[in-house]
């Protein structure tokens, strides 16, 4: 037992948490079981993990930039609020665990084991569950197991370890699952089959942005792409991704940074009394393009890999089978101003509900993390315009914004997070797991068992929409599309 928990305590801290070397040995592996030679897995373990680093390179890039900034509000106006963001959130439930002697964080590691467990058995037997996605990006995982932890101990506070450990780790479990296999046909039509879905924190906000992206679609006039939209005169400079995120960014930055004001910045130690202000504005919005850059890469560098070696896991051990990846991946590919535009409209929802809760005084004000601000509302501005075109991508992510904001507010006052100061905040967190929580809350334990039977029931009400393209999307593409055409 012993010796079976030391294995997987180096497997949770140097593969499964570090999903560069999970994607990396998948290839390998991948690669391996399609017998090629050993150089060519070890290049291509190589390239897909050096491109992973490289994604997060950006990815980090982003959020150390630009986290502090939006933060940064609070301490300034020295405010009482609840930061959204996943690693505000985790800290939050650290901090509240540790005051609690009755609850032990150390189970958060063994909730993740049986939940990733779970959730492969529930690929392998596909034949009966209809899922497709394994959940592969740890550093998530963390934090929602976390979450998780938190919402189902304020249900069932009467539970033994065991006892919350189990329902936990099959509800969890069933959430990756289901979630990931909900972007299954919608990253592969946005991505023209890279044979990937996504396995981040709003899984279910795609399928649901998607969906109403193509209600935009079915009206009589089809609206038109963001990359179809020719700019007239000056504001043709906007249709150049670089050119446009680095605009759009010195403004919104500029902003919020004229705001804090230098006193603050040269107070907190990020910058000297001496330095030109504009121009660390300038230089720190302009990283924003920087890093969107280094991300687009790094997909780039992997994804052909993956797509690759895949074939090889996917034709032997889990069978149809495709990975969940993180959601940055989506930003390579669609138009990427969908990315800028995504994440403005949904700052504008955002600081638009945070208004409106000062304004009415709330109990709990919401500090806007950049994490769901950016990773969200990006995310649902690509895959909205490419079903739905532009409007899809400005109106759903703003909604997107607002409902942030507001379910975050409601489940971390409830659920008494606000006053540890955070919440994960994405937006299945402020949406789902919400409506989990008052179902288990009010419902008791017949409550897990509508949430395990709502969750069972999704894939097989998606198999039974198109029982024969269902698997074919992932195991090849190219007849999906193929059968595809032959029936319209
Ligand atoms: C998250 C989180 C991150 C980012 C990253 C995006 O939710 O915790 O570090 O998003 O995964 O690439």
């Amino acid at each position: 037992m012993q010796l079976l928990f030391s294995i997987w305590k180096f497997f949770a801290d140097n593969i499964l948490t570090q999903p560069a070397y999970f994607i990396g040995f998948i290839v390998l592996i991948g690669y391996m079981l399609l017998k090629k030679p050993w150089y060519e897995c070890l290049g291509g373990f190589l390239k897909a993990t050096v491109g992973y680093f490289i994604l997060m390179v950006g990815s980090s890039g982003l959020v150390n930039n630009f986290r502090p900034i939006l933060a940064g509000l609070k301490d300034r106006f020295q405010l009482h609020a609840t930061v959204i963001d996943p690693y505000f959130g985790q800290n939050a439930i650290q901090d509240a665990v540790s005051h609690d002697p009755s609850k032990a964080f150390g189970d958060v590691m063994l909730l993740l084991l049986i939940a990733f467990i779970l959730n492969i058995l529930l690929v392998l037997f596909q034949k009966y569950t209809k899922l497709r996605a394994v959940f592969t990006t740890g550093n998530v995982q963390v934090q929602q197991a976390a979450t998780a932890f938190w919402l189902i101990l304020f249900c069932f506070p009467e539970l033994g370890r065991w006892e919350i450990l189990a329902v936990m780790g099959i509800i969890l479990g069933l959430y990756w699952a289901v979630g990931s296999n909900l972007t299954v046909d919608v990253t592969q039509e946005l991505t023209e089959g890279a044979g990937f879905a996504v396995a981040h924190q709003q899984t279910f906000g795609i399928a649901f942005v998607s969906y109403l992206a193509g209600k935009f679609k079915s009206k009589k006039r089809v609206s038109k792409k963001i990359e179809e939209v020719e700019l007239p005169g000056f504001l043709s400079i906007f249709n150049e991704n670089m050119v446009a995120t680095a605009i759009l960014m010195l403004l919104f930055f500029g902003i919020i940074m004229g705001v804090l004001g230098k006193a603050y910045f040269v107070d907190t130690k990020v910058i000297l009394p001496t330095q030109n202000f504009f121009f660390y504005i300038m230089t720190t919005s302009l990283q924003f393009a920087v890093n969107l850059a280094i991300l687009q890469l790094g997909v780039r560098t992997f994804v052909s890999e993956l797509t690759e070696s895949f074939t090889g896991i996917s034709n032997t051990i889990l069978p149809g089978a495709i990975p969940g990846i993180d959601i940055a991946a989506t930003f390579a590919f669609g138009s990427p101003n969908a990315v800028t535009l995504g994440f403005l409209f949904g700052a504008l929802g955002q600081f638009l509900v945070i208004g409106a809760l000062i304004l009415f005084r709330s109990p709990t004000v919401i500090i806007a993390g950049f994490i769901p601000l950016f990773f969200d509302n990006a995310a649902f501005a690509v895959y909205a315009n490419n079903r739905g075109g532009i409007k899809a991508a400005c109106i759903l992510p703003f909604l997107s914004g607002m409902i942030q904001v507001a379910g975050s507010a409601l489940i971390a006052s409830w659920v008494g997070l606000s006053s540890y100061g955070g919440y994960l905040g994405m937006f299945d967190w402020a949406t789902i797991w919400p409506m989990f929580t008052v179902i288990m809350k009010f419902l008791g334990y017949a409550g897990i068992v509508v949430v395990v039977a709502v969750l069972i029931l999704i894939p097989q009400w998606q198999y039974r929409k198109d029982p024969k393209g269902y698997f074919l999307i992932v195991k090849d593409y190219d007849a999906y599309l193929e059968r595809k055409s032959k029936e319209n």
